[in-house]
């Protein structure tokens, strides 16, 4: 299954064939009072150049949030958005569960872009489906539903199924849906990783369909947050992770994501490896 997304000019395909694809996760207020402040403020500067670090490190999709507690979210979208696609030349994922800040964003974008997120209830559903058909853009689905998130990986499967069916009745190709397995703290249950891990072998082997998961939720509250994220990407990618909402400016995360996509036979001689290795040995400062 090929998942396509694309920006002005550059398409990205998302798919169990390819190198893994990261969608840097730093455009978001959440936990970044300064960014937050700013962004409110009209102020993205920030933003800027969180979108390019990202991406000169290899993030081949931006996820833009501008969830920030009682300022206007879809103002606020549509500015990031627009300062966004000025400063990188990405496909864009455009992160809230409300539809009115989606909307903001989808209509001035320019290609096709990522829905974060519709989850299995009706009602989410029933709100961002039709935007996606509007506008031709994907869409992740959360497998959760209206009771909530499952401890078993067979019932995270089955709202996987309800979500695919109603997008087949908008129209929406299957391949246009990537699965978001749900990714909790081990901080909180130590089982948390281990479900999600399952539900992501699952949802390849029952759906065939692509993954991402947003990594760094396993870490929360616990300390050396990146090792837990690296260990985390790579092991979903043995079960069938295709993308990941993730950090890679940490260079942990980045090299365990680069190794594992080497393993897995995604990195041809080991080129981007290397020249990944030689980036960072470049930019150490002189001994
Ligand atoms: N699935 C989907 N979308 C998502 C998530 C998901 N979007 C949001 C989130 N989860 C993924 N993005 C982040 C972004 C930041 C952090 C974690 C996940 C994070 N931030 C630090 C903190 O809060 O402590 C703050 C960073 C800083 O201070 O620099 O951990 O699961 N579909």
């Amino acid at each position: 299954m090929e998942t396509i997304l694309s920006s002005r000019t550059k398409t990205v395909v998302i798919s169990p064939e390819k190198p893994f694809v990261i969608i840097g996760e730093r455009i978001n207020p959440t936990g970044r009072k300064k960014l937050a402040e700013e962004m409110a403020a009209g102020d993205f500067s920030r933003v800027r150049s969180d979108a390019l670090a990202q991406v000169e490190v290899g993030a081949a999709v931006l996820d833009v949030n501008s969830g920030v507690p009682g300022a206007d979210e879809s103002a606020i979208m549509r500015q990031a958005v627009q300062r966004v696609m000025e400063t990188v030349d990405v496909p864009l994922c455009f992160d809230s569960p409300n539809p009115a800040a989606l909307e903001a964003a989808l209509s001035i974008y320019s290609g096709k872009a990522l829905i974060n997120s519709t989850t299995g209830e009706e009602t989410a559903l029933a709100r961002v489906l039709p935007l996606a058909k509007k506008y031709g853009a994907a869409v992740i689905g959360l497998c959760n539903d209206e009771h909530g998130i499952s401890q078993d990986p067979q019932a995270r499967l089955a709202v996987a199924r309800k979500i695919l069916a109603r997008a087949a009745d908008y129209g929406i190709p299957a391949a246009d849906i990537i699965f978001d397995p749900l990714v909790l703290t081990v901080g909180a249950d130590s089982n948390a990783g281990k479900v999600t891990l399952e539900t992501i072998r699952l949802l390849r082997q029952e759906l065939g369909a692509n993954i991402s998961a947003g990594a760094s939720n396993v870490s929360f509250g616990l300390p050396d947050r990146p090792a837990l994220n690296a260990t985390f990407v790579a092991m979903g990618m043995m079960m069938g992770l295709t993308a990941s909402i993730t950090n890679p400016l940490e260079p942990a995360v980045h090299t365990a994501i680069l190794a594992a996509d080497l393993f897995l036979g995604h990195d041809a001689y080991g080129g981007k490896w290397i020249k990944n290795f030689r980036k960072r040995e470049k930019a150490k400062p002189a001994a």
